[in-house]
């Protein structure tokens, strides 16, 4: 740990954000324990008081929107992209260009021109299924590997994922069955899917926390969020879908009319360095950090042995997509009897 706040002090320097005083109000989406390493390493390697405060991405996006006359935030780290694209195009965002844009892979720097660079990526996170595998046994259940299997009967009530109006991860579900069925036949298997879903929760984390106790056999969650309870010693495992998956670029915007701009946008610049990303795996979170420099721990899902879709991140990002989408989400499924 100490070398890695060393390195992150060193970034700290590279990027001018040592030594200033102040203090800056982060709205944090990833797992509390990167959050508060995040949080603890820049306060002592610079002296800014950093008040970070806790929420998935939908619910970060509802705060911003609440906020938006008089913002008491000044940056949003972290959580699903397709809610910062929508801070975006609602204008709560600033725009910037960060110097380190060229050190950042593709897919980090596509998400930072969608948005007219008011959000850029900080980490990519392929979508797949979580499992117990004591609980597997027991019921002499095969590992869901597909789509398909989540529909078969031995996983009635057993099958957890989180409501699309709350959560971002949900919401990547269904902009990713959409684009890898067809809205008709998406729809569909949603409604057929429904009849197995033991509970839809608020956070798009709850469901693999479940899995890990036990409390349910299968989730639908990023696969990096499953590796963390492994690495907490929970008997799980995960498998991305046969047919196809889609994977969301977590990202980091600053907020427009923040009233600590100027400290905002060096914490920005130093989370977009190697020396910062390490903090993802240092918590405990596999992520594929977007900085090209930074060292990809073994744990990250290797995106090339996965079958990725290729998501339109700008199409399901809309404001009016999303809307309607969970709108037929919570009309045509949701509200279907089990
Ligand atoms: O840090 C884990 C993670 O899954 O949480 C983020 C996000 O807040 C998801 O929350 P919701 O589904 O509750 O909105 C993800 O970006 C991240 O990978």
């Amino acid at each position: 740990m100490n070398k890695l706040i060393a390195a992150a002090a060193l970034a700290a320097l590279s990027v001018g954000a040592s030594a200033q005083q102040g203090q800056i109000n982060i709205i944090c989406s990833v797992q509390a324990d990167w959050c508060n390493m995040m949080s603890t390493v820049y306060a002592r390697t610079t002296g800014v008081k950093v008040n970070m405060s806790m929420k998935g991405s939908g619910e970060a996006l509802a705060q911003l929107i609440a906020e938006r006359d008089n913002p008491k935030t000044d940056l949003w780290f972290g959580g699903t992209g397709d809610p910062h694209l929508q801070a975006a195009e609602q204008g709560l965002t600033l725009e910037y260009k960060s110097a380190l844009l060229p050190q950042l892979y593709p897919w980090a720097r596509k998400q930072a021109a969608d948005s007219g660079f008011r959000t850029v990526g900080v980490y990519l996170g392929p979508l797949g299924f979580g499992f117990n595998k004591e609980l597997l046994a027991k019921k002499k259940a095969r590992a869901p590997a597909a789509w398909a299997d989540l529909l078969r009967p031995e996983f009635k009530g057993e099958v957890q994922m989180a409501n699309p109006a709350s959560s971002g991860t949900a919401y990547t579900m269904i902009a990713t069955l959409v684009q890898l069925m067809g809205e008709d036949k998406a729809f569909d298997y949603m409604k057929a899917l429904h009849k197995n879903i033991g509970a839809y929760t608020r956070s798009g984390t709850a469901p693999v926390k479940a899995v890990a106790r036990g409390e349910t056999a299968v989730s639908i969650s990023f696969v990096h969020d499953v590796t963390t309870e492994a690495t907490q010693g929970f008997p799980v495992g995960s498998a991305t879908p046969a047919e196809g998956t889609g994977a969301e670029i977590g990202s980091m915007s600053l907020i427009k009319g923040a009233r600590n701009a100027e400290t905002a946008k060096k914490f920005y610049e130093w989370a977009l360095t190697p020396g910062a990303q390490q903090f993802g795996v240092a918590a405990r979170q596999f992520q594929l950090p977007s900085n090209a420099g930074t060292p990809v721990d073994a744990r990250v899902p290797n995106i090339k042995s996965i079958k990725l879709i290729n998501y339109d991140y700008a199409k399901y990002g809309a404001s009016a997509e999303r809307r309607r989408l969970i709108a037929k989400w919570e009309r045509e499924v949701n509200s279907l009897p089990k």
